[in-house]
């Protein structure tokens, strides 16, 4: 049988424009189809996506597809695309083959564009997804304004070294564009609640009131089993998706974020983003299995490393600290071929946390200081905690080009928290060349 696929058309018209965050709070938002967050994108697995994007901001932009597997040239980054300079228009073009849940982001000048609202939902439907009785988005996020609703730079020497090293958090929190709002879901009714940490630099961890809810996805969609939860940890970029209810008639739940201590200047406290209203009583169809789907390992946990990738922060002169890879900062890595399987151990000898982002791959975390994980997921994004050493696995598969991998929180990243390299093609022979090209964030 040919699986049928769909060509899906969308255009996102990047601008400014006025947003209220809450009534009567007003800012200047940078985003997409004058809304934040920009359009929810939604696809099934195996459909052909087309983006048009037009920029009609005073600055040039690129979208990243954070999760995605599309090919290089789509990857929209520095260094695989030309930026789309005021004025003009680029198609982004590709095909979605895995289910999950997604997003979409400027990966240009990032700590201001991201942090002004350039960010959506992409989801990508599977037959085989669980039947659930309603299903909602919410992107994360919070801004840092001023007493007129302004996004203002720290001026000062003390408040800039903060803001470079605990990454831009600020007070007013945001689900889907919004303070304070309120969700409504039906007495008896199990819905599925995808949550993408569409932040800076927040570190969010998702507590419904103490009330057990069951984790069923993640960056790379479904895992093998529903795991039974109370909270969980969802840093800058990564994604996890639950079951959510059934609650009863009249109960009112926040969804707030626990305190995370990832060591930063500004201590993390309790938070309340969001309030869940349940409705009157409604049938369910919903049926969340025991198996969701399988995951084949990658590979053992005592597989040999090939690559090390240190995660560390120095002193620097200008600006307090520089942020590093392997000692140095906008890398260019070592390229890796197609169909090698790739087992990297990713370091942090830092005494703060970093959010490991790779660009259009999947990994699976194989050992955590030493010990193998609790349960195997696809990520694109994990967590190092001060001090830490994890092992992934992962395989370049025919996707040729130039990839990156990044700290997730912005200022990090900008700072010089990542790396470029090539994957390619093992039959052709490697032009060391196509390693000369600028450093791009
Ligand atoms: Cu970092």
């Amino acid at each position: 049988m040919i699986k049928q696929t769909k060509v899906i058309k969308y255009d996102l018209e990047a601008s400014e424009f006025n947003w209220d965050i809450a009534p009567n709070k007003t800012i200047k938002a940078w985003g997409f189809n004058d809304q934040v967050p920009g359009p929810l994108l939604k696809a099934n697995v195996g459909d052909t996506l087309v983006v048009r994007v037009t920029n009609n901001l005073k600055e040039p932009t690129m979208i990243h597809w954070h999760g995605l597997r599309v090919p290089a040239s789509m990857d929209g980054t520095g260094v695989a695309q030309k930026p789309i300079e005021s004025g003009e228009v680029f198609e982004y073009r590709f095909v979605v083959p895995d289910a999950g849940s997604f997003w979409y982001h400027s990966h240009s000048n990032e700590t201001v564009q991201c942090e002004r609202g350039m960010y959506g939902a992409l989801i990508v439907e599977d037959k085989a997804d669980p039947v659930t009785d309603g299903e909602k988005v919410f992107m994360i996020d919070d801004m840092k304004l001023d007493a007129d609703n302004k996004f203002t730079k720290p001026g000062w020497f003390v408040p800039r070294i903060i803001e470079r090293h605990d990454g831009r958090e600020g007070s007013t929190l945001l689900i889907n564009g919004k303070e304070n709002s309120e969700i409504g879901i039906h007495d008896g009714q199990t819905e599925r609640w995808r949550f993408i940490n569409s932040s800076s630099a927040r570190y969010f961890v998702l507590s419904l009131g103490g009330k057990e809810f069951k984790i069923i996805g993640t960056d790379g969609g479904l895992l093998e089993h529903p795991r039974i939860a109370t909270e969980v940890l969802i840093t800058p970029g990564e994604r996890i998706d639950i079951a959510a209810g059934p609650f009863n008639e009249g109960e009112i739940i926040p969804i707030e974020s626990l305190g995370y201590n990832r060591s930063t200047y500004l201590t993390a406290k309790r938070q309340k983003f969001a309030t869940v209203k349940v409705l009157e009583k409604k049938p369910s169809v919903a049926f969340i299995p025991e198996t969701l789907r399988t995951i084949k390992p990658l590979v053992k946990q005592d597989a040999n490393i090939t690559r090390k990738v240190k995660l560390s922060v120095g002193p620097s002169l200008k600006d307090g600290m520089d942020f590093l890879v392997n000692d140095d900062v906008h890398v260019n890595d070592k390229p890796v071929k197609v169909g090698e399987l790739q087992i990297w151990e990713v370091s942090n000898t830092s005494l703060m946390d970093h959010p490991f982002h790779l660009h259009g791959f999947f990994f699976q975390v194989i050992e955590e200081n030493g010990k193998a994980p609790e349960y195997l997921a696809w990520k694109d994004t994990v967590n190092l905690t001060p001090r830490s050493r994890i092992k992934i696995a992962w395989m370049p598969d025919n996707r040729p080009g130039t990839w990156m991998y990044h700290c997730h929180i912005l200022e990090h990243h900008a700072a010089g928290m990542m790396a470029n390299f090539e994957v390619i093609d093992g039959n052709k022979p490697y032009n060391d060349m196509i390693h000369t090209h600028d450093h791009h964030c």
